[in-house]
C-alpha cells in the first residue's frame, strides 16, 4: 500500500488521454477565453444536467459570488453565517457590506431562519445562506423572511453541485446560488464557479459584469469585473461532466461506509442529511463529543500523524478572523454564537472522494475507534 497522505479531498481526473481531442479543439480553434465554445457548451450542458433555467459561468466561486451581490445592487446590510469558508464573507466586505452574522441550527450547520429576524435592521438588505457541507438551508423559512422583509437572497452554493430537494435542483432557490468549481469540489474546472439564476436578462446582467460591464465594442454598461472562465477550464468540465454520476456514487458509497462503521462509536456523532434531499456528500463531517476519549484536536494529530489529513471545517469561525472580530461577534467578550462556536470546538471532516478506497477507510476507522495507535 501506498504512503501518501490521505486528503480530505482529492480532485476527480477522468483519463487524461480523453483530454487531448478537448485540448487540440481549443488549439485549433485559436480561442482561448472571453465566451468560446467550450464555455457555451459548458453552460448548456450544465443547465441541462442540473435542471437549472440559466448559468454563467465564472474563473472560480468567490468572483461569482462577489458579482451575485453585485449583480443585484445589493447596500448596507447582510445576513450571513459566521459557520463558513472565509470567502462568504469576504464578498460581502469586497463589496462594502457589512456581514451581520447569525447563529447555525446544531442539527444541519446552516443559518438558523428562527434567529434571522432579530438581526433585521432598516439597513439590512440581503441574506446570505450557506448550503454548508451541501446540505440544503430551510429554504421555504428563509423566502418567508425575505418577502416580509423585502430582502434579497443570494444562497452561497460552493458545496452544493447536484444536490436536489423534493422540487429538483437545490440551486433554484433564493434570487441567485453561486457555486464553485474549485479543484476540492464534487465537480471542478482546476478553479472555476458559477452563478444560477432564473431568467435570460439576469444572465445578460451578469454576463456583462463578469466582462467589465461591456454590452459591445463601444458600451461599457457598469464598473464590471474580469470573471470570465477560459476554454481549458470549460473543457475539463465537459470532460469531467461525464463521469459526474460515477464519481458521486463512490463519494456516497463512502459516505454510507463511514456512517454504518462509525455508529457504534461512544463520542462520534455524524449529521444526518435528510433522506429527502439527492445529496453529493461533498464532505464528511463529524462531530466528537465530550464523552470521546480524545479531544477533537487530539483526533485530528493523531491522524495526521497517520498521514491523515482531515480538516477542521469550519475552524476557527469566520468571527474569530481579525477583521469580523468588530462586527456584531461579540457582546461583553462572549461569543453570540453559540452554537456555531460549539460545533467549529468539535467538528472535523473525514477524508472523502471518488480515490477514497475501503483499505484506507478501514485504516481511518480503526485510528478513530482507537485499535490502531
Ligand atoms: N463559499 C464556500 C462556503 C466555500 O467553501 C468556498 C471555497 C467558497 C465560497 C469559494 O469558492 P472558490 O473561490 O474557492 O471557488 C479549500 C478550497 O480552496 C476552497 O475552494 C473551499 N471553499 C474550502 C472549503 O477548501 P483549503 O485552504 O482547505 O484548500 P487546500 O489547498 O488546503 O486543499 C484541501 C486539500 O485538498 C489539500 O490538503 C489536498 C487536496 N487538494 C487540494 C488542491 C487545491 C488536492 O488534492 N489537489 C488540489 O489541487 O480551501
Amino acid at each position: 500500500m501506498s504512503d501518501k497522505p490521505i486528503y480530505v479531498t482529492e480532485p476527480f481526473l477522468p483519463p487524461l488521454e480523453e483530454f487531448i481531442p478537448y485540448l487540440e479543439e481549443i488549439w485549433e480553434s485559436k480561442r482561448l477565453t472571453n465566451n468560446g465554445p467550450m464555455h457555451e457548451k459548458l453552460e448548456d450542458a450544465l443547465c441541462e444536467y442540473l435542471g437549472v433555467p440559466e448559468i454563467a459561468l465564472f474563473n472560480n466561486g468567490t468572483i461569482a459570488l462577489l458579482t451575485a451581490l453585485k449583480a443585484l445592487h445589493i447596500t448596507g446590510e447582510v445576513i450571513t453565517t459566521p459557520f463558513t469558508f472565509i470567502a462568504t464573507s469576504h464578498a460581502l466586505t469586497w463589496n462594502g457590506l457589512t456581514p451581520i452574522f447569525v447563529d447555525i441550527d446544531p442539527n444541519t450547520f446552516n443559518i438558523d431562519p428562527s434567529k434571522i429576524e432579530a438581526a433585521i435592521t432598516p439597513r439590512t438588505t440581503a441574506i446570505l445562506p450557506v448550503h454548508c457541507f451541501g446540505n440544503p438551508c430551510d429554504v421555504e423559512a428563509i423566502q418567508e423572511i425575505a418577502d416580509k422583509y423585502n430582502l434579497k437572497v443570494i444562497y452561497d452554493a460552493a458545496h452544493a453541485f447536484g444536490v436536489e430537494d423534493k422540487g429538483g435542483s437545490i440551486l433554484r432557490h433564493g434570487n441567485l446560488s453561486a457555486v464553485s468549481f474549485h479543484a476540492t469540489k464534487v465537480f471542478n474546472t482546476f478553479e472555476g464557479g458559477a452563478i444560477i439564476c432564473h431568467d435570460k436578462k439576469t444572465k445578460q446582467h451578469i454576463k456583462s459584469l463578469k466582462n467589465f460591464g461591456i454590452v459591445d465594442e463601444v458600451t461599457v454598461v457598469a464598473a464590471g469585473i474580469n470573471g470570465k472562465m477560459g476554454e481549458v477550464n470549460a473543457a475539463f468540465g465537459l470532460l469531467q461532466l461525464k463521469y459526474i454520476e460515477k464519481a458521486i456514487a463512490r463519494r456516497k458509497t463512502a459516505d454510507q461506509f463511514y456512517r454504518d462503521k462509525l455508529k457504534n462509536i461512544n463520542g462520534i456523532s455524524t449529521i444526518d442529511f435528510s433522506s429527502q434531499n439527492k445529496g453529493n456528500s461533498s464532505y464528511f463531517p463529524i462531530i466528537v463529543e465530550d464523552s470521546y476519549s480524545l479531544t477533537r484536536d487530539e483526533l485530528f494529530k493523531k491522524l495526521q500523524e497517520h498521514k491523515i489529513m482531515a480538516r477542521r471545517y469550519f475552524y476557527p469561525l469566520v468571527t474569530d478572523q481579525p477583521m469580523y472580530r468588530q462586527s456584531n461577534s461579540r457582546k461583553s467578550g462572549v461569543s453570540n454564537f453559540p452554537v456555531s462556536t460549539m460545533i467549529a470546538k468539535k467538528i472535523m471532516c473525514l477524508p472523502i472522494h471518488d480515490q477514497l478506497n475501503i483499505y484506507n477507510q478501514e485504516k481511518i476507522l480503526n485510528l478513530i475507534k482507537g485499535e490502531l495507535e
